[in-house]
C-alpha cells in the first residue's frame, strides 16, 4: 500500500502589491497542516502561488509605468517567494499563472467544456468590480460613500464597481444549481465552517446565472483557443491552477495520483469561487471534486480587516523580525479560532511570546537541560520505575496526541496546538510538585532511593520533550529541531523530519547515556520597548 496522499492548497495570491499577514496567515496554517501530515507518514502535496493575471494587476503595472509581465516577475522574486521563506513555508510547489504549464491545461479543460457544449457567445452587460475581479449583478450594487462619492459599490465587499458591455463567452453555471445543492447534500463536509456552507447553499438556492468566462477589452491574460480576440476571465482560469500545478492535460499519472485536491484552504472572501463556481467546472469536465474547502476569517487590525488598498496592511518581516519565525507561526496558529475572525495586536503578540514562548516552553526546555547538566553530567541516566506522577504524564502525552489528531481532521489547527500545550503546562507542574532540586540534595547525601527518583525525574522530562519537539514541530520548525539537537535525540533516535505522530507516546526512547546539552534560550527575552 502506498502511503495515503494529502493535496492542500492555498489561493494563489494577487501579485498587484507586496502581501501582508493576511496572505501569511493562509500560507502559515496550509504549512502548519502539511507538515503534520507529513509527520503522520502521509505523501503531502502542498501548493501555493501566485494569480498573475486580471486588470487589478494590469492597472497596478501601468501605473508603475511597466508591462504587466515585468511588474509581476518583480514582485514575485522580490516579493513573493522571500515572504514564503520568512514564515519557513515548506511547500512543494509554488504556481504562477504566466507559466506555460498553467496556459496549457487552462486551455486544454476550456476547449473540452466548449466541445462538451458547456459554453456559448454571448454579450455581457453588467457592473464589474476590478478590487475583487468578479462580475457584480445590479442588486449587488449600491451608491458609493465618502471617498467612493459619485461612483457606484459592491454590496459584497464594497468595492467599486464599473459597468462593462463586451461580447464574451458564457459557462453553462446555471445547469449546474441541482447538482450542486445534491452535492452539499451528499457531502455535508465539503464546505466548512458551517457559517460558509450556509452561504453557499442559501446562494445556490436562489438560482444561479451562467457566467461569463471570457474578456475582449483588455489582453493580459491566457488567450481563449478557439477565438483570438478573447483572454479567460482571471478567476476561471486562476481556479484551474490546483489542477495544471499537478498535471493535469500534461501527466495524467501524476494527475491522477494527486487529484483531487484533500483540502483547499481560503479566506472567507472567496468561498463562493471555490464551493460553487470551483465544482461545477469539475463536474461539466467530468472531474472529481475536492473533498474539502475550508474558509477561514479576517484578520482585524485595529478592529478593522486589513486589505492591501488600506494602509493597515503588517507585512510578515515585520513581526519576524522582531519575534522571529517560530514565534510568527506559532502566534497566528494558536492565537486565533481558525474559521473566525480575529484580532491581533503588538500587545498581544508580546505578551503571548513572553508568557508561553519564553516563559512555558523555552524556560522548561532550559531548566530539563540545566538540570541533566548539573546532576548528571549532561548524560540521560537510566530510569527507575515511575509512580502515579509519571504515568500522569503519560497519559496526558496520550491524550493530547488523540486530541490533536482530531483537531488536525477538522483543521482546527488552533485546538491541536492547545492540546499539545497541555503537556507543556503538565511539565511544568510536574517539576514544581517532584522538585527535582530536593530530591537531588537527598541523593546527594547518599540517600539511594531519592537518586533512583532523581534519575525517573530526569528522564521523564527529557522522554516529555522529546514528545513536544515532534508535536510542535510542524508549527516551531526552528525551536523544535535546536531542542532535538540538544535533547541528543537525533543521534539516539534519527532525524526529527522523521519523527511519527503515531510513535509519540511511545515512552523510553532516549536511551541511557544519551548526551544532553544545554542550547541557547529557544525564545529569549525580549525588550519591547
Ligand atoms: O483572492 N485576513 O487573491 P488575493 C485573513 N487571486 N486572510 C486574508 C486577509 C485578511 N485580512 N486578506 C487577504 C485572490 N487574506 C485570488 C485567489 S485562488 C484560485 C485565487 C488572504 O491576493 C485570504 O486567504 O486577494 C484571502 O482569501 C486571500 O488572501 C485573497 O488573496
Amino acid at each position: 500500500m502506498p502511503d495515503p496522499t494529502f493535496y492542500v492548497t492555498t489561493p494563489i495570491y494577487y501579485v498587484n502589491d507586496a502581501p501582508h499577514i493576511g496572505h501569511g496567515y493562509t500560507t502559515t496554517i496550509g504549512d502548519v497542516l502539511a507538515r503534520w501530515h507529513r509527520q503522520r507518514g502521509e505523501q503531502v502535496h502542498y501548493l501555493t502561488g501566485v494569480d498573475e493575471h486580471g486588470q487589478k494587476v494590469l492597472r497596478k503595472a501601468a501605473a508603475a509605468g511597466v508591462s504587466p509581465q515585468d511588474w509581476v516577475d518583480r514582485l514575485v522574486e522580490t516579493e513573493w517567494k522571500p515572504m514564503l521563506a520568512t514564515i519557513d513555508a515548506s511547500n512543494d510547489d509554488f504556481i504562477r499563472t504566466t507559466e506555460p504549464r498553467h496556459a496549457r491545461g487552462v486551455q486544454a479543460f476550456w476547449e473540452r467544456l466548449n466541445e462538451a457544449g458547456a459554453v456559448y457567445r454571448g454579450e455581457f452587460s453588467g457592473w464589474y468590480s476590478v478590487g475583487s475581479e468578479e462580475f457584480v449583478g445590479d442588486d449587488d450594487v449600491r451608491d458609493g460613500e465618502g471617498d467612493d462619492a459619485g461612483h457606484r459599490v459592491s454590496v459584497l465587499d464594497g468595492s467599486r464597481v464599473e459597468h462593462v458591455t463586451e461580447a464574451n463567452y458564457f459557462f453553462r453555471l446555471s445547469d449546474f444549481q441541482q447538482r450542486l445543492l445534491d452535492f452539499y447534500d451528499a457531502h455535508p463536509d465539503f464546505v466548512q465552517p458551517a457559517s460558509a456552507r450556509n452561504e453557499v447553499v442559501s446562494f445556490v438556492s436562489r438560482g444561479l446565472t451562467d457566467l461569463s468566462i471570457s474578456r475582449s477589452t483588455f489582453d493580459w491574460g491566457i488567450p481563449v483557443p478557439w477565438d483570438d480576440d478573447h483572454i479567460f476571465y482571471v478567476w476561471i482560469e486562476a481556479l484551474l491552477n490546483y489542477v495544471t500545478a499537478v498535471g493535469y492535460g500534461q501527466d495524467e499519472a501524476r494527475f491522477d495520483r494527486l487529484w483531487p485536491a484533500d483540502l483547499h484552504i481560503v479566506g472567507k472572501d472567496i468561498v463562493r469561487f471555490h464551493a460553487i463556481i470551483w465544482p461545477a467546472m469539475l463536474m461539466a469536465a467530468g472531474l472529481p471534486v475536492p473533498h474539502r474547502v475550508f474558509a477561514h476569517g479576517w484578520i482585524l487590525v485595529g478592529g478593522q480587516k486589513m486589505s492591501k488598498s488600506k494602509a493597515n496592511g503588517i507585512h510578515p518581516d515585520q513581526i519576524v523580525q522582531t519575534f522571529g519565525s517560530d514565534a510568527y507561526r506559532y502566534y497566528f496558529t494558536r492565537a486565533l479560532t481558525f474559521g473566525n475572525d480575529g484580532s491581533i495586536s503588538w500587545e498581544d503578540i508580546g505578551a503571548r511570546y513572553h508568557a508561553e514562548l519564553a516563559n512555558g516552553f523555552g524556560n522548561l526546555a532550559s531548566r530539563v537541560a540545566a538540570m541533566i547538566g548539573k546532576y548528571h553530567g549532561g548524560v540521560l541516566p537510566p530510569a527507575g520505575a515511575g509512580g502515579a506522577a509519571e504515568a500522569t504524564i503519560v497519559d496526558g502525552v496520550v491524550g493530547a496526541v488523540a486530541d490533536a489528531e482530531a483537531a488536525i481532521d477538522a483543521v482546527a489547527p488552533h485546538d491541536a496546538v492547545a492540546a499539545v500545550w497541555r503537556v507543556v503546562d503538565d511539565l511544568n507542574g510536574y517539576v514544581t510538585d517532584q522538585a527535582p532540586w530536593t530530591v537531588a540534595k537527598a541523593a546527594a547525601d547518599g540517600d539511594e532511593a531519592a537518586a533512583e527518583r532523581l534519575a525517573t525525574i530526569l528522564v521523564t522530562l527529557a522522554e516529555g520533550l522529546r514528545a513536544l519537539a515532534v508535536l510542535l514541530h510542524p508549527v516551531m520548525p526552528k525551536a523544535t529541531a535546536v531542542l532535538w539537537d540538544s535533547l541528543g535525540a537525533g543521534d539516539a533516535i534519527g532525524p526529527l523530519a522523521d519523527q511519527r505522530v503515531a510513535d509519540v507516546a511511545r515512552w523510553g526512547q532516549l536511551p541511557a547515556g544519551t548526551r544532553v546539552v544545554k542550547s541557547d534560550a529557544l525564545f529569549p527575552r525580549i525588550d519591547l520597548d
